[in-house]
């Protein structure tokens, strides 16, 4: 069934870090509210809003407490109806993050399912007895240390593939399918768009694997079910959160006639710069290897399956700091963005990517917040292998706070983003506000403004077939092509100029540039788009 995906350009919004407007030091719906405009003018018409329901915080709201609810500090369920109806006027949709892998465990269900062996919500959750006074396996949560906690109360180990504080909801209970399946419904019948499912493919484990995760026997089974109770009646659009999936099993759960997910986020480039994947032990980009990747996911699901195009969200660092070149901000940002948006897919844009922001400095560890950064640390300082130096050294490269500090919208303290005091750090440097860069017409901003208008307005562009020319020597050219039309895209990736490549048309017209002319060379980090004619 053909959806709306395709037309889809997705601005994802980190609620605690858009925009103050109660002094509280916390981002609010109200903020979103009033910058309701500024999305539009961007020509992004879908947002993805991560969880702003009521949650104890140990990880900034994927942990839910609720899950009808909005939490106090982001406002009211009225807040957010007039935030939706804002959006809809705009001809914005609207994807809410869903949560369902696990719980808080201050959610009533595992406040009660901790109570007793019998308790009627016991099986809710995944309970295992201790293995010779042990764990049940050797499974470690992501965010270190065992995946199972010991209950004394009941005398058993409840599993957590996160933090203790996100119980696992036990998806083989069918109880826990249906009240999952209402509780789509309620939003989707509040007029929601879809739903960013986070960490989706964990929700059937395979007890069999030494490792913890995901991708367990009945995890097309449940997310069918999902599609027939809740997602197919309302045509919602889907995209789950999918680590580590190869093209074919992407398809899987994407494919035409699954039934399952519309789409699922591919990350396997978000894994350069990063020793066996491990975010906080650097290794020198691979910029070859980067933009294979993306090629590889263009072809692999090219026929059953629409790819989506991310860079950055609010689990990693700035694309600029890990992909671009500080010393060409602008010119790197930009071809980065033509590069990639410039693919077959749903563009995913995070919020501040579009002013090309890079990473926060923190000075201390005491700046950072997030649990997953300070576990880590704490982990790593126990092993002893590490200065102090260079533990600050390693958390500013791969902490998740690196994208989580709040929007620059003005010149003014904190950027504007709070009159009170702001929960994490601001970093405000000059030329990379919104107030700055809307004035500036060479700024990223702009840049990003005419490239997603020309993306909606170009057929070719949208949905034409991808194939990659060349990657070599830090330059590459691929072609998207429909009814007769090709788009080429050109970009150099390095810092040195070089001869334009061969195999683009002789004649063309220039659709997109991130410098003022185009011809024998390619300027450091030049990218194009062009249109042959
Ligand atoms: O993230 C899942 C995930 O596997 C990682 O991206 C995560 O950020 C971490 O680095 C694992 O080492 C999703 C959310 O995007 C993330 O913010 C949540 O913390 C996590 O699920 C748990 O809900
Ligand atoms: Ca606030």
């Amino acid at each position: 069934m053909e959806r709306w995906h395709k037309e889809a350009i997705v601005y994802q919004i980190y609620p605690k870090s858009f925009l103050d407007t109660n002094g509280d030091g916390i981002g609010d719906i109200r903020g979103i509210i009033s910058k309701l405009d500024y999305l539009k003018e961007l020509g992004v018409n879908a947002v993805w809003l991560s969880p702003c329901y009521p949650s104890p915080g140990d990880d900034n709201g994927y942990d839910i407490s609720d899950y009808r609810g909005i939490a106090p500090e982001y406002g009211t369920l009225d807040d957010f109806k007039e935030m939706l109806d804002g959006m809809h006027s705009r001809g914005i949709k609207l994807l809410m993050d869903l949560v369902v892998n696990h719980t808080s465990d201050e959610h009533e269900w595992f406040i009660e399912s901790r109570k007793s062996r019998d308790n009627p919500y016991r099986d809710y959750y995944i309970w295992r007895d201790p293995v010779d006074g042990h764990e049940p396996n050797e499974w470690v949560a992501a965010f270190g240390g065992s995946a199972w906690e010991f209950d004394e109360a009941t005398g058993q180990y409840y599993l957590h593939l996160f933090s203790k504080k996100q119980p696992d909801l036990n998806w083989e209970n069918p109880k826990v399918r249906q009240e999952i399946a209402d509780m789509i419904n309620y939003w989707l019948d509040m007029g929601v768009d879809g739903f960013r499912c986070d960490v989706i493919n964990n929700i059937s484990k395979d007890f069999t694997r030494p490792y913890a995760g995901g991708n367990g026997p009945r995890l097309h089974e449940f997310l069918h079910e999902l599609h027939v109770r809740a997602l197919e009646p309302h045509k919602a659009l889907t995209v789950g959160e999918t680590w580590g999936l190869t093209p074919a099993q992407a398809l899987e759960l994407t494919g035409e006639k699954r039934g399952e997910l519309t789409m699922t986020f591919q990350f396997e480039h978000l894994l350069l710069g990063r020793v066996n994947g491990d975010k906080f032990d650097p290794e020198p980009l691979d910029k070859k290897a980067f933009v294979d990747i993306l090629a590889k996911w263009e072809v692999g699901l090219k026929d059953d399956s629409y790819p989506v195009l991310v860079m950055e969200n609010h689990d990693q660092p700035r694309a600029l700091s890990r992909f671009g070149d500080l010393e060409y901000p602008y010119e790197s940002a930009t071809m980065l963005a033509s590069m990639l948006y410039g693919m077959r897919g749903v563009g995913f844009i995070y919020q501040g990517q579009e002013l090309g922001l890079h990473d926060p400095t923190f000075n201390s560890l005491d700046e950072y917040r997030d649990i997953e950064t300070l576990n880590a640390y704490k982990e790593l300082k126990e092993s002893g292998r590490f200065t102090d130096g260079e533990l600050l050294a390693k958390m500013q490269y791969g902490s998740r706070d690196c994208g989580r500090t709040p929007i620059p919208w003005t010149t003014e303290k904190h950027g504007g983003f709070t009159s009170g005091t702001p929960w994490i750090k601001t970093q405000v440097d000059s030329g990379f506000t919104v107030e700055e860069q809307e004035r500036d017409e060479g700024s990223v901003l702009n840049f990003y403004r005419k490239m997603l208008k020309l993306r909606k307005s170009d057929a070719c562009l949208k949905d034409g077939e991808f194939e990659l020319l060349l990657n070599e020597d830090d330059t590459s050219v691929y072609t998207r092509t429909l009814d007769g039309e090709t788009v080429y895209v050109v970009s150099r990736y390095a810092s040195s100029e070089c001869a334009t490549p061969e195999c683009i048309p002789e004649n063309y017209t220039v659709l997109l540039n991130n410098y003022a002319d185009f011809g024998k060379t390619l300027k450091p980090y030049q990218s194009v788009w062009l249109k042959k004619i």
